[in-house]
């Protein structure tokens, strides 16, 4: 079959929860994925960093095989002999004492809130089912009705409720003052992402971060930070909250944790945080299982044995150097930390990215006139600059 037919069956007997690009791909590997008819294009967009270290890397394939011969999954009503190995590899990787392991990142954001409200009422000491959770304007952190329930993008929540809005109130991003607004005396937590994705790489004023943290040993209230996107090596920084040196009371990844291969996430806190779940209390089928575990434990080996958090940050240096020297006033902005960039235009992105897969290269706009590029951090330099010529023609010419 041909581009078209696939896109045909697609139409026809697949729900239409999304718009993609009409590109249909067939293989992939390290930046560049393959389509039916052969055609390769550049990914700038890795899956929305899941596949940081690439496609198919060749490491986490051979975990995968190896595992998927002995044992994949077990319940947790039984142990394994790969989870210990990941909830060690990240308390030494991260510092944080303890992981709960689950699969989607939206289970992980849900794992955060609940740890958080149990905090609330067994350690702070708010009454049952008052608990707060302060979240920022234009969030992102998945989409259960929960979540979406917090969100301030209709296209996310609209039609989905009823919602309980009042557990979540929400302040500005990036304005302390107005998360000051927000607390009570039921507030238990802030939770934040250090970098909005979605909202197109919108980096929060230097010092935010800093101020939510004091705020919160000031009020004992937990600070969770949501790095299913920023993190693991996307923003040059294990963790993009690595700018303004916090350390957040719960850290909550996913994402890049698979390798992109095989749905894992997790909440990482300390003992007097995490302890507050008691057996039986949280979980799901595949959380913590052993094949998940292992496809973890070698996609953290492979960000630092090949250095993907160093090549971040010096290529994305050297990408959003090259794009804010186009010479053309549609460039309006360069947002980027790391590999991780948002080009902002005067006018509307999708065109473009239309454009730049007609010439090889797959990216995302987001908020109609920004485009992403967040390819795998395995990306080279030379891969760079022949995206860059071609990035450069189209903003000019089209
Ligand atoms: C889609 C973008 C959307 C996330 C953060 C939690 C989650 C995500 C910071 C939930 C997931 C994905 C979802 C994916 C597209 C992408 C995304 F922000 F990355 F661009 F949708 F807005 N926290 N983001 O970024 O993780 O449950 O998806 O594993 O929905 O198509 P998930």
């Amino acid at each position: 079959m041909n581009t078209q037919e696939y896109i045909a069956l697609e139409e026809q007997y697949g729900a239409h929860n999304y718009h993609p690009l009409d590109v249909v791909v067939h293989e992939a590997k390290g930046a560049w994925v393959t389509d039916v008819e052969g055609k390769k294009y550049l990914d700038c967009l890795a899956a929305y960093s899941a596949v940081n270290q690439g496609h198919c890397h060749p490491g986490i394939y051979e975990v995968f095989t190896e595992q998927a011969k002995k044992v994949t999954l077990t319940s947790r009503a039984f142990r394994n002999d790969q989870l210990p190995l990941l909830y060690k590899k990240l308390n030494e990787m991260t510092g944080y004492d303890m992981s709960l392991p689950m699969n989607s990142g939206a289970e992980a954001v849900e794992t955060a809130v609940k740890t958080a409200r149990r905090w609330a009422y067994d350690v702070k000491g708010i009454e049952e089912d008052k608990a707060e959770i302060i979240v920022a304007s234009g969030n992102f952190h998945g989409r259960t009705t929960t979540i979406v329930g917090f969100s301030d993008d209709p296209a996310s929540y609209k039609g989905f409720g009823p919602y309980c809005k009042d557990a979540f109130p929400m302040h500005e991003y990036g304005n302390i003052e107005d998360l000051k607004s927000k607390l009570t005396e039921n507030t238990c937590a802030v939770m934040i992402e250090p970098i909005q994705g979605e909202g197109g790489i919108v980096i929060p004023p230097e010092g935010y971060l800093k101020a939510i943290e004091n705020l919160c040993k000031e009020r004992d209230i937990l600070f969770i930070c949501d790095e299913i996107q920023a993190g693991l090596g996307r923003s040059g920084k294990l963790f993009a909250h690595y700018y303004e040196e916090v350390r957040p009371d719960i850290v909550i990844i996913g994402k890049a944790l698979s390798g992109g291969f095989y749905p894992v996430s997790a909440i990482l806190a300390d003992k007097e945080v995490l302890g507050v779940i008691h057996p039986g209390e949280h979980g799901s089928t595949f959380g913590g299982n052993p094949l998940g575990a292992a496809v973890a434990v070698r996609a953290l080996e492979i960000i630092e044995n090949e250095k993907l958090i160093e090549r971040s940050a010096e290529l994305g240096e050297y990408f959003a150097e090259q794009l804010r020297a186009i010479d053309s006033d549609r460039v309006v902005n360069v947002r980027a930390r790391g590999l991780w960039i948002g080009l902002v235009l005067d006018r509307k992105a999708r065109p473009y990215c239309e454009a730049l897969m007609d010439r090889g290269i797959l990216c995302k706009e987001t908020h109609e006139n920004i485009i992403r590029f967040a390819p795998p951090l395995v990306i080279t330099k030379d891969e760079i600059d022949w995206a860059l010529e071609r990035i450069s023609d189209v903003i000019k010419t089209v």
